[in-house]
């Protein structure tokens, strides 16, 4: 799917509107700091990097929670602007690679990409499902609820409670759908009540830690495949929040849940999706260089453009 000479279109997003935790922000300007460009270039890829997006400031004053979801108005606007952005390089071919920021920008990310592939399948590497509706969220932050936009498991996203002389956030939403048979979860391990019910009801091919621990990784990820993709012909968006790592491996995050994938498993599932041939974007999702030690996130942030190259064909021999 991508065009010959393979490009990476990195796309920065210093936002941390979907959580309140301060610093995730900070995330993709230290990963590109830390020399991603040029490792992805050493990797054969073109490089396109013009700098990280801005991104308009919306006041808490305009933008009060409705019902329990916080700063929704900032979060749309941020995320429908990603989805251009991406759905731009998608369009041209190449691979948009998104920094994030917390995990609510997938909405955009997989929004663009469904732009260009409505067949793409979705694999979620997460400690959590990020498939809250506003009706199950108990925090009201919006990176645990990406999965419940995109896939419209909670029904219309055209939200009640919003004053109407106001354009409804996420309405732009309304047009984009991934289907719940399009998306698998790997590595999951701090999954709410509601999200349990809400993965029952839709059959979502949802792989936990225990499931790495009885099956191993490469099995783990044939079975999501075989769910999501069983002739292996479709495109694949890869969407890698860095909590689905154990905390050891990468301490400065958000939500960290101890009991996470390996260095290696996470490397693995990267590795073997690139060799598919069929991986279309990529997410790296969470990465909060202000939180822990300085030496706990300088390794997360080393850890996550390891990840990265391995997604995009780095080989181990
Ligand atoms: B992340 C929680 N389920 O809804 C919620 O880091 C956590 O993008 C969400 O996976 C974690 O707030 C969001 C408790
Ligand atoms: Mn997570
Ligand atoms: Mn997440
Ligand atoms: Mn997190």
């Amino acid at each position: 799917f991508i065009a010959e000479p393979k490009t990476v279109s990195i796309v920065g997003c210093p936002f941390s509107g979907g959580q309140h935790r301060i610093g995730v922000d900070k995330g993709p300007i230290h990963l590109v700091n830390a020399g991603l460009v040029e490792q992805l270039k050493d990797l054969g890829w073109v490089v396109e990097f013009d700098g990280h997006h801005q991104f308009e400031e919306i006041s808490a004053a305009v933008d009060p929670p409705t019902g329990k979801l916080r700063n929704p108005r900032l979060v749309s606007n941020v995320t429908e602007a990603v989805g251009r952005v991406v759905a731009g390089h998608a369009s041209k071919g190449s691979l948009p690679l998104t920094l994030g920021g917390d995990h609510s920008l997938a909405m955009g990310t997989i929004a663009g990409t469904l732009s260009k592939y409505p067949d793409a399948c979705v694999i979620w590497i997460d400690a959590h499902a990020d498939i809250n509706t506003p009706e199950t969220t108990d925090s009201g932050n919006i990176h645990g609820m990406p999965l419940a936009f995109l896939t419209s498991v909670s029904g219309s996203t055209s939200l009640g409670g919003f004053a109407s002389s106001q354009p409804i956030p996420f309405s732009w939403l309304d047009s984009v759908h991934l289907p719940p048979s399009n998306l698998a979860y790997i590595g999951l391990r701090d999954v709410d009540q509601g999200e349990k019910a809400i993965i029952r009801e839709h059959n979502i091919a949802a792989f936990s830690m225990h499931e790495v621990d009885r099956y191993g990784i490469g099995k783990v990820v044939e079975m999501a495949l075989d769910r999501v993709n069983p002739d292996r012909s479709k495109p694949i968006h890869l969407s890698f929040d860095v909590d689905a790592l154990d905390p050891s491996v990468a301490p400065s995050t958000g939500t960290p849940v101890r009991g996470g994938l390996t260095f290696r498993e996470g490397h693995y599932i990267c590795e073997r999706l690139y060799e598919t041939g069929l991986l279309v974007a990529v997410d790296l999702m969470e990465v909060n260089p202000s939180l822990k030690e300085e030496a706990d996130a300088q390794q997360t942030v080393a850890v996550g453009c390891s990840l990265v190259r391995a997604a995009l064909g780095e080989t181990l021999l």
